[in-house]
């Protein structure tokens, strides 16, 4: 029974950080305190569905028990020495990552933001040094519609005006062509200062963007023909989210510099790393770039058994198959709200078809309402991302919660 009382305590949590914090988000009122598996608990005890997963940060759902292990094991033992000495696990890591993943190489950093910077310096290295390209001339093809993070670089090759109003001046070096677009890649391509094409296999800011089939493999192929780096940031859709370990693998595509982050921390701190081979990765020397916690102990025990229940538990497998199942089930709605149902594996999005301009706002509101949490993008579009290890009661569940909720949006 929910009591006045207990509204306003929300309302208290609400309030205080809102009073102390920085207004840099703007929040689903919902104050959490508790998650396991794709469950959440706000404040009030009460239950929810989790389908944001920390932006995809929690693959393996909330708090799994091995990753949890390992984290408290680790952060007994030793969290933290810097790479100015080695530690027992970043060998470890490297090891197992490199193996997973069939590269020579990792470069372990933190955040996602972290690791696209590391790709951009990896090429700009790679193209003076290995390529040849003159000093200070090297550019980098992106996307149009692109999310890669909130660096001052980053965001200078953003086209999302909300992301880059007054944080100029920008960094050059930069050229933004449409997305699924393999002509517009050719055409930029002929610029023989171009060193790299750094590439989201799946939009996900954009609104789960799935290109047609075989833009990766032609994108990759006219990159490799141009002689420039095909750089993938599966910082979203890497990890199993997409229904393969990673969006690539649909399309036996294997980028020269592939990007991770996020899902790699198994929900519980940040994890990023950029895989490439020797002719890449060891253009950068000692003392030219890294980071304080990059490779320390915690993160690559974590990381490691962030990886291995993925693949232990097929978590994979089970994203594409309830993947599927939801996206069927969403179409069977016939909802005339729903506009467009779109995705791959468990990133899923729908695009809000209504003449409210915060109807996607108002759903996600009566979503929480009736116990399930996700967040809207870009006005209309709200993605649907669970945990991977849903299973089909809980898909079915979900659509349930879906179905009650869309009627808000039939009142006016
Ligand atoms: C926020 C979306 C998800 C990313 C890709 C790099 C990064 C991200 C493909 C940077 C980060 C975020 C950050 C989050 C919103 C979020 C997001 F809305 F943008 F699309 F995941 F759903 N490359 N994605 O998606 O990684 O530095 O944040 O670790 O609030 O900014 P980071």
């Amino acid at each position: 029974m929910k009591t006045t009382f207990e509204i306003n305590y929300t309302q208290q949590y609400i309030e205080r950080e809102l009073r102390f914090g920085a207004h840099n988000y703007h929040p689903i009122p919902v104050v959490l305190q508790k998650g396991s598996g794709v469950w959440l608990w706000d404040v009030e005890g009460k239950r929810y569905f989790d389908f944001l997963s920390g932006y995809s940060a929690v693959n393996q759902g909330h708090c799994h028990p091995i990753i949890t292990e390992a984290f408290i094991q680790q952060a007994q033992t030793l969290t933290l020495t810097s790479r100015a000495f080695y530690n027992d696990k970043l060998g470890a890591f490297a090891e197992f990552i490199t193996r997973r993943f069939g590269y020579d190489k990792v470069l372990p950093m933190n955040s996602g933001a972290e690791a696209v910077e590391t790709a951009i310096k990896l090429c700009r290295k790679w193209a003076y040094e290995v390529k040849g390209i003159e000093e200070n001339k090297a550019k980098i093809i992106v996307c149009e519609n692109n999310f890669h993070g909130r660096t001052s670089t980053i965001i200078s090759f953003s086209s999302d005006p909300q992301a880059k109003h007054h944080f100029g001046p920008y960094m050059q070096g930069f050229i933004s062509i449409p997305y699924n677009d393999a002509d517009a890649l050719k055409e930029a391509l002929q610029d023989p200062q171009v060193a790299g094409f750094l590439v989201e296999p799946i939009q996900g800011e954009a609104g789960v963007i799935v290109p047609a089939d075989g833009y990766l493999q032609q994108a990759r192929a006219l990159c490799k023909n141009a002689g420039v780096l095909f750089m993938a940031d599966e910082i979203q859709t890497g990890l199993g989210r997409t229904g393969k370990m990673l969006a690539c693998d649909y399309e036996n595509v294997r980028p020269d510099v592939l990007i991770l982050g996020k899902a790699l921390g198994g929900g519980m701190i940040p994890v990023s790393a950029v895989l490439a081979d020797d002719d890449v990765m060891l253009t950068i020397k000692p003392g030219e770039h890294g980071s304080t916690f990059g490779g320390n102990p915690l993160a690559c025990a974590v990381a490691i058994k962030a990886v291995q229940v993925i693949d232990e538990e097929k978590m994979t497998e089970n994203a594409c198959r309830m993947g599927q199942l939801f996206r069927e089930e969403l179409i069977k709605l016939h909802s005339p709200h729903i506009g467009v149902v779109r995705g791959k594996g468990l990133m899923n999005a729908i695009v809000i078809r209504h003449q409210d301009s915060d109807a996607a706002w108002k759903l996600c509101l009566a979503l929480k309402e009736n116990g399930l949490l996700c967040k809207p993008t870009h006005g209309d579009k709200i993605r649907l991302t669970p945990p991977l290890l849903i299973n089909e009661e809980q898909i079915l569940e979900s659509i349930d919660i879906i179905k009650k909720s869309l009627s808000v949006l039939d009142e006016d």
